[in-house]
């Protein structure tokens, strides 16, 4: 996978991106100069005139279906869970693994961290008042590998690298919400783990497993979701589009200008999918944790993401 970044980066094909990057980013400067007008930064990175498939395809988060229905949502047995109750959602797609570093990597390598058009306002303000320039462990080779998940991450900075694919492939990623979450990790009939309702040995990287640390990503491929998600619990817990609410949930638009733009950095977001050093109970789909927006900045090295979609990638 390394191979192919290194590749993708010295292709024409790299720099043709960059350059349509660039004269996207001048257009909008001329526009605010000749119209006066204050564009989200949120906006333009969703723009059709991205430049399409720029990246190679070993570098895009592969995706699974989550067909349209009902589903069983929280658990009489998960305290912070209640109550059991039933959602219906479209069909979507969702991250098959956590974004991993070789993913990430041309994120931190290109603009995602220089162009405040992939970012939030508040953090892009986080950003540049904390210098943050790369994930907080993207030097430490304990958590560097290409396989490994992303983490040592901010919500800010999932969010922006979501609105930096959907530049990079002028297709539109974002973060799942916290229903599409759940419903991806136990299926339509409320699945207790990813895999059933009974604990089986050596399907997860929790605590128990015993490595105490974030392996490569789809690490337990018997411990998949109903809809073929992996690692839905355990290595890292996983940050949400969703803010912290009590049940029942509704449906909403979690991915709107106005939506993202509301948390600051005590902003909590719910985040879920269990880590390497969570134990068996908090490793059940049904449970919930919340995270402030700025979370990296607090030196936490169990959290990363996956991405979510509404329609196929091509
Ligand atoms: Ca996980």
């Amino acid at each position: 996978m390394m191979l192919d970044y290194q590749k993708w980066v010295s292709s024409p094909k790299f720099w043709l991106g960059k350059l349509r990057l660039i004269a996207i980013t001048s257009f909008s400067i001329l526009q605010l100069g000749i119209f006066g007008c204050t564009e989200s930064p949120i906006n333009s990175t969703t723009s059709s005139d991205s430049p399409a498939n720029a990246l190679p395809n070993s570098i895009i988060p592969e995706m699974v279906e989550v067909p349209a229905g009902t589903f069983l949502m929280g658990s009489t047995d998960v305290p912070i869970a209640h109550p059991e109750y039933t959602l219906e959602l479209p069909t979507y797609y969702i991250g098959k693994t956590e974004v991993t570093n070789a993913q990430f990597r041309p994120f931190v390598e290109g603009d995602g961290y220089t162009n405040p058009d992939y970012w939030t306002t508040p953090g892009w303000q986080w950003r540049q008042k904390n210098t943050i320039t790369q994930p907080l462990y993207w030097d430490d080779s304990t958590w560097n590998g290409d396989e490994q998940p992303v983490v040592g991450i901010s919500w800010y900075e999932a969010v922006a690298y979501a609105h930096w694919l959907s530049a990079q492939t002028g297709h539109e990623y974002r973060l799942p919400t916290e229903a599409e979450w759940e419903k991806a990790a136990r299926g339509p009939n409320g699945l207790i783990w990813p895999w059933g309702d009974d604990w089986r040995d050596g399907l997860a990287n929790i605590e128990e497993a015993g490595h105490g640390v974030t392996l490569p990503v789809g690490s337990y491929p018997d411990g998949a979701s109903p809809y073929g998600a992996l690692d839905m619990t355990g290595n890292v817990w996983e940050w949400l589009s969703s803010t912290y609410k009590d049940y029942p949930l509704t449906v909403e638009n979690e991915w709107g200008e106005s939506y993202l733009n509301q948390w600051q950095e005590d902003g909590t977001i719910v985040s879920r999918g269990c880590s390497y050093n969570c134990g068996r109970s908090g490793s059940r789909a049904a449970f919930r944790s919340s995270s402030d927006s700025n979370v990296a900045y607090n030196h936490f090295y169990e959290l990363g993401f996956r991405l979510a979609s509404d329609s196929p990638p091509e």
